[in-house]
């Protein structure tokens, strides 16, 4: 056995480095693989894979810089005033679990072992989709990474027969493999209508949020008056222009904050470099300056790729795995946004708000956690139920919901991170799905122990078997390519 582990981990690990967790190669293959599946010439296979690749390189040279930017912004609120805070942002939870294993002389290596029983899990799950009615594989690497690591800790301090042994470890890639697995499938059939079946799912920590935006964005708003259709009077109409818009709210939103942070504090941090001779004004300008072109690169990316994929993806789900789609990061649904972005741009702002609201409830009651706003969950799952909700039920659907979804992401945090015993660590996941999803979940297994991981495994393979029973006709036809 040990022999065997030994040649399965380093390979599994080699292949997962450089191939899973690199989701532009891994989607360039898979479309490589459509693309020969439908008997293309070599060449267009070859090109297929290079303009997939390369696009989805360009989606991540987006997402990354806007972290890279906007990240230490609002992470700089907690340096600036002393607080003690558990932020809340995906980077941060997995650095936080990664020092607790540590403080308590647990390897951090399992995390791959239950990585690859999760995987292996998700793609049986497809395999038998006629039984388990699965119909999406989750390839999001990094994501991937960052739900196993906050599972398996989650698993390792709420059920003492599973902590750090090698069943815990099984238990974690079961609990985890069904989450991506019945999760994804549930954005299927909202994907789909928001992007008139381009052929993917998202795979992503703001599934359940994208499903609720489906389900209900409809019964609360009126996809009638969505933003793409807002009538703005006047002057205002220049900001129907999604680089206007983003760039003048940000320069607001963003600018507010690094005047809070102030010159001294960001000279101190390398930031900001007075002694060039640059003005702190024209800093800002610059520095917020860069949502805007950041957003406009990720969407050129998203553009590239999904087009590849759109149309390989059909050698795959007629030739081996009918009715089956993959689930990937949720800012591919960005480039159908029908408001040209400005839903991205909306669901931020009100998520952030929500956000904003909630951390003042924490201070005002005296919370003994505090919670700092993480860019990630407040600006990549607030876009996504953004796009969806306004699509569904237009801006109103998209004020309430990312706002409400702001109140969860902190609210909920604060409760994990306290429970957990991440927030002595400085971080919280953080994510909308880790903030209403997970927080039962990990409180139920420190109070009912291990029972509650079967019972969780069944309840969520329930809910694919419900959505198939309610609409059988078209279930497998909504996860085919048009
Ligand atoms: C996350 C996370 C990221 C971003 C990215 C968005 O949750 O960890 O790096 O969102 O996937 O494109």
């Amino acid at each position: 056995m040990d022999f065997l582990m030994s040649m399965v981990i380093p390979a599994w690990k080699g292949l997962f480095a450089n191939i899973i967790a690199e989701p532009a190669i891994f989607i360039g293959l898979i479309c490589l693989v459509g693309y020969a599946l439908l008997s293309k010439p070599w060449h267009e296979c070859f090109s297929g894979f290079i303009k997939a690749t390369v696009g989805f390189y360009i989606l991540q040279v987006g997402s990354s810089g806007l972290v890279n930017a906007f990240r230490p912004i609002l992470v700089g609120l907690k340096d600036r005033f002393q607080l003690q805070a558990a932020v809340l942002d995906p980077y941060f939870g997995f650095n936080a679990v990664n020092a607790a294993f540590e403080k308590a002389g647990w390897t951090t290596s399992m995390i791959m072992v239950a990585l690859l029983v999760a995987f292996i899990w998700n793609i049986l799950l497809v395999a038998c989709r006629r039984t388990t009615k699965i119909r999406t594989l989750f390839i999001t690497g990094h994501i991937m990474v960052q739900q196993a690591t906050t599972g398996l800790w989650l698993i390792f301090i709420g059920v003492p027969l599973l902590t750090n042994n090698i069943y815990g470890v099984i238990a974690c890639g079961m609990l985890v493999g069904t989450y991506w697995a019945v999760f994804s499938n549930l954005t299927v059939e909202a994907t789909q209508e928001l992007t008139d079946h381009a052929g993917f799912a998202v795979g992503h920590q703001q599934m359940f949020g994208v499903w609720i935006a489906h389900k209900f964005g409809r019964k609360i708003g009126n996809p009638e008056k969505s933003v793409e259709h807002l009538k703005l009077p006047g002057a205002l109409q220049i900001f129907n222009d999604n680089v206007v818009a983003s760039a003048t709210l940000m320069l607001i939103f963003f600018g507010a904050i690094l005047l809070l942070l102030g010159p001294e504090y960001l000279a101190k941090n390398k930031f900001y470099n007075p002694g060039s001779g640059e003005w702190f004004i024209k800093y800002i300008f610059k520095t917020t300056l860069q949502f805007a072109v950041y957003l406009y690169i990720l969407s050129a990316g998203v553009r590239m790729f999904v087009a590849e994929m759109t149309e390989s993806f059909k050698g795959i789900s007629d030739k081996i795995l009918k009715g089956s789609l993959p689930a990937i990061d949720c800012a591919a649904t960005y480039g159908f946004d029908a408001a040209g972005g400005n839903s991205v741009l909306f669901g931020f702002v009100f998520g952030a708000l929500g956000q904003f609201l909630a951390v003042g409830l924490l201070i005002l009651f005296h919370s003994p956690v505090l919670i700092i706003p993480g860019f990630v969950p407040v600006f990549f799952d607030n876009a996504t139920i953004g796009v969806f909700a306004n699509r569904m039920g237009g801006f109103r659907a998209l004020a309430i919901m990312c706002f409400a979804s702001g109140l969860i992401q902190v609210l909920g945090g604060a409760f994990a991170a306290g429970a957990f015993g991440l927030a002595e660590f400085g971080g919280w996941h953080g994510n909308f799905d880790q903030d209403i999803l997970w927080p039962p979940i990990g409180w139920a297994m420190q109070h009912f122990g291990l029972i509650v991981i079967p019972i969780t495994i069944i309840a969520m393979l329930i809910i694919p078997q419900v959505q198939y029973a309610r609409n059988k006709d078209v279930y497998f036809k909504n996860a085919e390519v048009e």
